[in-house]
């Protein structure tokens, strides 16, 4: 039997149990008969709250519907019962505007030297979130958004199908599997208009398809999309082949470039550049139905600043010479303005970056055969395991050529162009909001989906900057390169730790500058910024948000149970019934009384639990604690799981595993019940996506 324990996945937990978890881990401070039971009774000054539209969100916390349109499922046990008459005004919109491998530092209120206008006006009348986390990388992150739930339960525990021994496994299928919900079909159900223009990463056939169909956002609620399907674009301008399967539309394959179709002759617009297309997009899907009334929930799913590094004018020249002092200086200018901007405590103690070489593991006569043994989370050296991957090159500023340098220079500015380009097509979103009145009745949140990349350019990036160093190539780089088949323009490990400053480690990683975000909330009506909140927050929080704004109860239904004659496993434990279908519920919780001013305090009080590609970490119930697992080199050599104090070090500077066996001990056998929870297998070889 799979052990019931606790868990921020759902496999295992009554649902019950899961209800308690979700209703005791905040402070309420209203009196309301009413209010869900609380566990500690600390006295609190509510918040003031900026504006009436605020206010009119609190009431729809307290009564979790309006009276427009029927909730998916209403008057279940542990909901609470309306105290006072819901109010007749038409229920929020949700903005929600996902960047892709942004890192923590980049944005002008997170520190950063790239002027993000938009993004900081948001702040000024918003809310920062400087503890909100992600998945290691983008597909994981996005099914946990869409599900509400852990990645391992949906179908991506690892990103996309693994091509390991872990193939075909429950829960590694590549796309968001049977037992998903769908925040986006959630919200539909209850009224919602649904619209998404950008990455889905989710899967890629479409319905009828020969296999894996159905798995395009139009199958999972969205009522209108414009979807990249996979990871990444080759080009950011698009030109798509003629019967490409890369991008659909509602459902259906299109083609950006070819004629009659966004970028391509006669087609509108002329030009395709993915951010300012899924912008216009989104525009073009808000204003097809507000004359009926209906709230939406857009979902902003851009692909910048991922890779290739790629951006039109001005912003492609805007940077120029802005990061000649190289990565160093820039960093701790971030790490500066951070402490000045109250975003790290003063006394912070940043990573100080990763060293310039890291080494491979001593050469065993099976490594690189399928009889090595990998060292893993769970087993290292004492237990014969000695194998690992190879060791990368990693420059500082001062150990670059001139070649280098320039190069090097370059990608940042154009890195920090595409991010500018970005700040501006939020402020068109919200300068459209306010143009059809729909401002001061929408919920924006903004975030990243994972840290900033760090992927290397190729095997040699020496070669490869020193390439790209010499005419015709410097001038090319940035621009459009149409259909050529050219390498995909990256910056770097050494600019990606100057966007996760002041954090340890990138995308793909457990380290915080894997999986921390830069992360902006404004409520409906909110006109001040509020005081940031350092809670530990989590992208599965999100779709727990996004329903509470929307007054959406959460299905509870148990699924009947589907007991294994052979095993006596139950596969349906923990999930509960929607439109047919035996899920797994959100897990996550609603930061909503948080931002309202209802409730104070951790949003999280039990163990947190994550793992992708074989990394790992446990971070403990009282959030003081956070056991941390990396794959050598560039973890521990011995394999052994380091420990970080997260209150004096989320910087990950100062392993204290050693001083404290018995702490670090508690926390692996905690993570190792999370894994059984979710579902979770760990890789015979745990390594990256590259
Ligand atoms: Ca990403």
């Amino acid at each position: 039997m799979r052990k019931c324990c606790f868990v921020n996945g759902a496999r295992g937990h009554s649902i019950a149990a899961l209800s308690t978890v979700v209703t005791t881990t905040m402070t309420l401070h209203h009196a309301s008969p009413s209010a869900r039971p609380s566990r500690r009774a600390v006295p609190v000054t509510r918040l003031a709250l900026a504006a009436a539209g605020a206010a009119a969100l609190v009431g729809l916390v307290a009564c979790g519907s309006d009276n427009n349109t029927p909730l998916a499922s209403g008057g279940t046990p542990g909901t609470p019962a309306p105290t006072t008459p819901a109010p007749a005004q038409k229920r929020p919109n949700i903005l929600y505007i996902m960047a892709d491998d942004l890192g923590y530092s980049d944005i002008g209120a997170f520190g950063g030297e790239i002027a993000t206008p938009n993004l900081d006006a948001l702040v000024a009348s918003g809310r920062i979130l400087t503890n909100h986390h992600t998945g290691t990388v983008c597909a994981i992150t996005r099914s946990m958004l869409i599900s509400g739930t852990d990645h391992h339960l949906v179908g991506e525990g690892t990103m996309g199908a693994p091509n390991d021994e872990r193939k075909g496994l429950p829960g590694y299928e590549g796309y968001l599997n049977d037992s998903s919900l769908s925040v986006a079909q959630l919200l539909r159900d209850a009224g919602y208009h649904t619209y998404m223009a950008g990455k889905w990463h989710l899967g890629s056939g479409i319905a009828g398809s020969a296999a894996s169909s159905g798995k395009t956002p139009d199958q999972w609620g969205f009522e209108r999309s414009y979807a990249l399907l996979g990871g990444a674009a080759s080009n950011h301008f698009a030109h798509e082949s003629a019967g490409s399967k890369n991008y659909t539309e509602d459902g259906q394959y299109v083609q950006p470039g070819q004629p009659g179709q966004p970028g391509g002759a006669g087609g509108s617009p002329a030009v395709f550049y993915s951010t300012d297309f899924y912008t216009q997009k989104l525009i073009q899907y808000i204003d097809a139905n507000k004359a009926d009334g209906k709230p939406f929930f857009a979902y902003a799913a851009y692909t910048s600043p991922h890779w290739p590094l790629q951006v039109p004018e001005p912003w492609l020249s805007k940077y120029k010479g802005r990061y000649d002092a190289g990565y160093e200086a820039i960093r701790a200018a971030r790490i500066a303005r951070q402490k000045a901007l109250g975003i790290l405590p003063a006394g912070f103690d940043p990573y100080a970056g990763a060293p310039e070489a890291l080494a491979a593991s001593p050469a065993s006569a099976n490594n690189g055969t399928a009889g090595a043994k990998y060292i893993n989370a769970l087993n290292g050296p004492a237990q014969g395991y000695t194998d690992y991957g190879p060791g990368y090159v990693n420059k500082t500023w001062a150990s670059l050529s001139a070649d280098e340098r320039k190069v090097q220079a370059r990608y940042m500015e154009i890195y920090a162009g595409m991010v500018e380009n970005l700040d501006h097509n939020i402020g068109l979103l919200v300068q459209h909001l306010k143009d059809i009145g729909e401002y001061d009745n929408t919920f924006i949140m903004f975030q990243s989906d994972n840290g900033a990349e760090g992927w290397p350019n190729s095997a040699d990036p020496t070669a490869y900057d020193t390439a790209n160093a010499q005419e015709p190539a410097f001038s090319a780089l940035g621009k459009d390169n149409g259909l050529q088949a050219v390498p995909k323009l990256q910056y770097g490990l050494r600019w990606a730790e100057v966007s996760a400053a002041p954090f340890r480690q990138l995308k793909g990683y457990m380290g915080e500058g894997g999986i921390s975000t830069p992360a902006v909330v404004r409520l409906p009506g909110q006109t001040a910024q509020q005081p940031t909140l350092d809670a530990f927050t989590h992208v599965t929080d999100n779709t727990a948000t996004f329903l509470a704004v929307a007054g959406v109860a959460l299905p509870t239904q148990a699924a009947p149970a589907a007991v294994d004659s052979v095993t006596g496993i139950d596969a349906n434990r923990g999930k509960v019934v929607y439109n047919g279908r035996n899920v797994w519920p959100v897990t996550g919780h609603s930061l909503l009384p948080l931002l309202t001013g209802e409730a104070t305090g951790e949003v999280r009080t039990t163990p947190f639990g994550e793992e992708s590609y074989g990394r790992a970490q446990l971070r403990s119930a009282d959030g003081r604690w956070k056991a941390l697992w990396t794959e050598p080199p560039s973890g521990p050599a011995d394999g052994h799981w380091e420990l970080f104090d997260l209150r004096a070090d989320r910087g990950e500077t100062t392993d204290v595993s050693a001083a404290n066996q018995t702490i670090l001990d508690a926390l692996i056998a905690q993570w190792k019940a999370y894994m059984t929870s979710v579902g979770g297998v760990e890789p015979a070889r745990p390594r990256g996506y590259y």
